[in-house]
């Protein structure tokens, strides 16, 4: 789904003329080749760039000038500065091994009044190392520094999404809607909900709730019906439903009987979304592809104990693997909050994530692309060696 500007994140680059943000912003923009747009602003003050930066979606670069203009008053400066500050939800304040000094100082004050997270890149280490006592300056003032430099850190643009990942606003981590953004309001949605012997007895399981409710919070008319309902519902409907959310176990199924013009995705798919990144998830997924024989997948999981997720990542997820290559493949687990040493495997396919948050899920997503190791989750994995996940992502525009 193309993001609208007031979704993006916008990252402002503050500090002194020459201190390298526009090479920062270049180094960091060019390492994704989605840039969307390059717009000079409209003064020279600031130079917005758009793209979507992975795995934390779609930004709004904003590149200030700095001070430069020496002629230029003191007051008027600072005005610029801030209209540039609010529209700002993360700050980076770049500097040079010189440290800051007061210009720097107070924009740290007006970011922590603002309550704009900031962090601080001190560029130019191929020139010269900050001093001790400068860099304990900065230390005082937050955890996220970064030293380095746009000439010869191979590392530069990882070091940067790490430590933004850390600051990302809540809101941002946690979209608030779950699928109710897919959908025009008031419009029609069908949930198909297979009561087999594997759902609970006498409830729906928490993930159909959280959707249900989510629909409802956006006006929509929600219908909940079995497999065996479906094709009934959706002939009694006046107008076709905006979109059939079913359980993966159905995909089948459903999708035989959804006419094709109509939108179809599965619960957890909707969860990848929510919690990780699904062109991330999608990409990784693939490499399912290429496993060979004796190939190490490591099962990821957040917490330790939890039945449901442990059958799945221990019986349903490798036996999927196995039918889908007809390799023989080894699957390894790991739970926990810290991240394992993951150079020796091939593929990772995190759980669904119920029990810790996207910024745990999307600094993982981070630390397998620096190490060049795919990583998808399971409600991917599940949608794509049942071969559906083209049908299943369509409606997300990706
Ligand atoms: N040696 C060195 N030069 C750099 C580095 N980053 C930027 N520069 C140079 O510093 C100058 C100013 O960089 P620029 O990105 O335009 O700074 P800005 O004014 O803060 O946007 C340019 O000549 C860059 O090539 C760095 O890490 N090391
Ligand atoms: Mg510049």
């Amino acid at each position: 789904m193309k993001a609208l500007k007031s979704q993006r994140l916008h990252i402002g680059f503050f500090g002194k003329t020459n201190v390298g943000k526009s090479s920062l912003v270049n180094k960091i923009s060019g390492q994704d080749i989605s840039i969307v747009s390059d717009i000079a602003g409209t003064t020279t003050d600031v130079v917005e760039k758009s793209m979507e930066l992975l795995p934390v979606g779609p930004v709004n670069f904003l590149d200030t000038a700095g001070i430069n203009d020496k002629s230029e008053l003191g007051e008027k400066r600072a005005e610029k500065t801030s209209k540039i500050i609010s529209r700002t939800d993360i700050a980076i304040i770049v500097c040079d091994y010189n440290g800051i000094d007061n210009y720097e100082r107070d924009l740290i004050e007006q970011f922590r009044e603002l309550k704009i997270p900031y962090m601080i890149v001190v560029n130019k280490s191929d020139v010269k190392e900050i001093a001790q006592d400068k860099f304990s300056e900065l230390k005082n003032l937050t955890d996220n520094i970064i030293l380095t430099s746009t000439q010869n850190d191979n590392e530069l643009v990882y070091k940067f999404k790490n430590e933004l990942v850390k600051m990302l606003p809540e809101d941002f981590v946690n979209p608030p809607k779950i699928a109710g953004d897919l959908v025009e309001e008031k419009s029609t949605v069908i949930l198909v909900i297979p009561i087999d012997k594997e759902a609970p007895k006498g409830r729906i399981i928490l993930p159909q709730v959280q959707v249900l409710r989510d629909l409802l919070d956006s006006n929509c008319k929600v219908l909940s019906v079995k497999e065996s309902e479906l094709k009934e519902a959706i002939e009694g409907l006046k107008t076709s439903p905006a979109l059939v959310i079913t359980d993966s176990q159905a995909f089948k199924t459903v999708s035989e009987i959804v006419p094709e013009n109509i939108p179809l995705t599965s619960f957890s798919i909707l969860f990848a979304r929510l919690k990780g990144d699904l062109n991330a998830f999608l990409q990784g997924a693939k490499a399912i592809d290429t496993l060979q024989n004796d190939d190490k997948v490591l099962i990821l999981e957040s917490c330790t104990h939890h039945a449901i997720e442990d059958d799945i990542g221990k019986v349903k997820i490798p036996n999927l693997i196995r039918k889908k290559t007809g390799k023989n493949i080894v699957f390894e687990h790991y739970s926990g909050h810290d991240f394992p040493d993951i150079s020796q495997y091939k593929l990772i396919v995190h759980c669904g994530a119920c029990m810790t948050n996207r910024r745990e899920v999307l600094s993982r997503i981070l630390k397998a692309a620096q190490a060049g190791i795919p990583i998808t989750n399971y409600g991917i994995t599940i949608s794509y060696c049942l071969g559906i996940t083209e049908r299943a992502t369509k409606i997300f525009n990706l």
